[in-house]
């Protein structure tokens, strides 16, 4: 019973990685959407390179402006990532996650 439970939770997972992109416009260009906007960091994660961000509107990536939490890509510079910092960032999708590509401080 345990192997038929096993199973059928691999099945699942394997057909959530097919339902990535649900909702999203057609298109492969889709695959590497991006978007750049504001973000005021409200905490920050330096070990996981996690941060809580409020950021603006993203409407190619289908988001409106709210505060939720970002990965930060290897080759961006975390130390930018201070709370009550406010950046210029730009963002793509990976899976359930999204990522911060790119990210500088905000134009005055
Ligand atoms: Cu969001």
């Amino acid at each position: 019973m345990i192997d038929i439970l096993l199973a059928l939770t691999l099945v699942a997972s394997v057909q959530d990685m097919h339902h990535g992109h649900h909702g999203m416009p057609a298109g492969s260009e889709m695959e590497m959407a991006q978007s750049t906007t504001f973000g005021d960091v409200r905490t920050v994660d330096t070990d996981a390179r996690t941060a809580f961000l409020r950021h603006g509107p993203m409407p190619e990536l289908g988001m409106t402006g709210m505060v939720m939490p970002f990965a930060i890509a290897e080759d961006v510079d975390i130390t930018l990532f201070q709370p009550g910092a406010s950046l210029t960032i730009t963002v793509t999708r990976h899976g359930e996650d999204l990522v911060i590509l790119a990210a500088e401080p905000e134009a005055e």
